[in-house]
């Protein structure tokens, strides 16, 4: 029997009532032959995944410190806010648009985007440009397997994420902290690296609301801000795109903002980071550590101007 997640069987055309009804019907069907029938194990949420060798080795942080301690500023702006507000998020149906740059533009529903590639657990740093830190089990695919069914054309030279915006459902875009929808952007390269993740959990469950769900992308050499949450547009650009906290704070907030230890926000120290849980603080890694991976791609820039 091929064991999908729950939520994908829940999210497809098949409604709750029917898959209930087919299980019952298998059930007494099977019970008057006195068969035993192996129904699917997956508690409610849980996905398939597979361990990749991408993960840190690094000691993870609990779910409860992943799910209670957030940045979702759509959600409010303590880290509290979001568990507390974000239950009421409505994540199914959920699209993403991919428009722009590409010979084969498409709305992928989420169906379509737990199919893109098969799922993998990926264990990473997320350093935010507060000073502190985290370590995360995502379930995910590489963005790359997701941009390749666009086509993207010569000219994309960047990416652009759009998250919702949606005042009925998110309590924190009735205020002005930001210029809504919350936008992030990536060069193409950046975007295409093997690193570079759209996340659809963590700790092998779907990914709670307040974590970015139904589907964030994550980019973990970069400070925490670059993961744009709830995505509902991808856009393929040949201009590099504006950024919501780059245009919040432009010489803050850079578009490249890798994380760099050397180059100090101008109100904090960057050289330094507290692990969620932890009581010392540690030195703050160039590149959070993928610095082997993606420092390639910075060859010749200089990163204190191009922060
Ligand atoms: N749409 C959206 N995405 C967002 C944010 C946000 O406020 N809105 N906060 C960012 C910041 S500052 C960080 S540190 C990470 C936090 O991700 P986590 O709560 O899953 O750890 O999400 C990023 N993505
Ligand atoms: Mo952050």
């Amino acid at each position: 029997m091929l064991i999908r997640p729950t939520d994908q069987i829940l999210s497809s055309e098949i409604t709750p009532e029917a898959l209930w009804l087919n299980r019952r019907q298998l059930m007494t069907g099977a019970a008057a032959l006195g068969l035993a029938v192996a129904l699917p194990a997956q508690a409610a949420g849980e996905l398939v995944y597979r361990k990749s060798p991408l993960s840190v080795k690094d000691d993870k942080n609990s779910f409860e410190q992943i799910t209670q301690y957030n940045n979702f500023y759509e959600f409010g702006t303590d880290k509290d806010d979001p568990a507390q507000t974000a239950g009421k998020l409505k994540t199914r149906p959920w699209n993403i648009v991919i428009e722009g740059e590409c010979d084969k533009p498409h709305t992928f529903s989420m169906d379509e985007l737990l199919k893109i590639a098969p799922l993998e657990e990926r264990i990473y740093r997320l350093r935010c440009v507060e000073g502190w830190s985290m370590v995360i089990p995502w379930v995910g695919f590489p963005l790359s397997e997701l941009l390749k069914r666009v086509n993207p054309t010569s000219k994309a030279k960047y990416v652009e994420f759009i998250s919702l915006a949606d005042k009925e459902q998110m309590p924190g875009v009735q205020r002005a902290v930001l210029d809504w929808p919350y936008t992030e952007g990536l060069r193409i390269d950046e975007a295409m690296h093997p690193l570079t993740i759209m996340a659809v959990g963590l700790y092998g469950k779907v990914l709670p609301n307040q974590n970015g769900a139904p589907i964030r992308v994550v980019v973990p050499w970069k400070y925490g801000f670059k993961s744009a949450k709830s995505i509902v547009k991808i856009r393929l650009t040949e201009k590099q795109p504006q950024t919501s906290w780059n245009k919040a704070g432009p010489n803050e907030y850079g578009f490249y903002s890798n994380v760099n230890p050397e180059v100090d926000h101008p109100r904090w120290s960057q050289a330094t980071e507290r692990r969620i849980g932890e009581f010392f603080k540690r030195k703050t890694l160039m590149f959070n550590g993928y610095g082997d991976q993606v420092a390639g791609m910075y060859k010749g820039m200089d990163l204190k101007k191009l922060f």
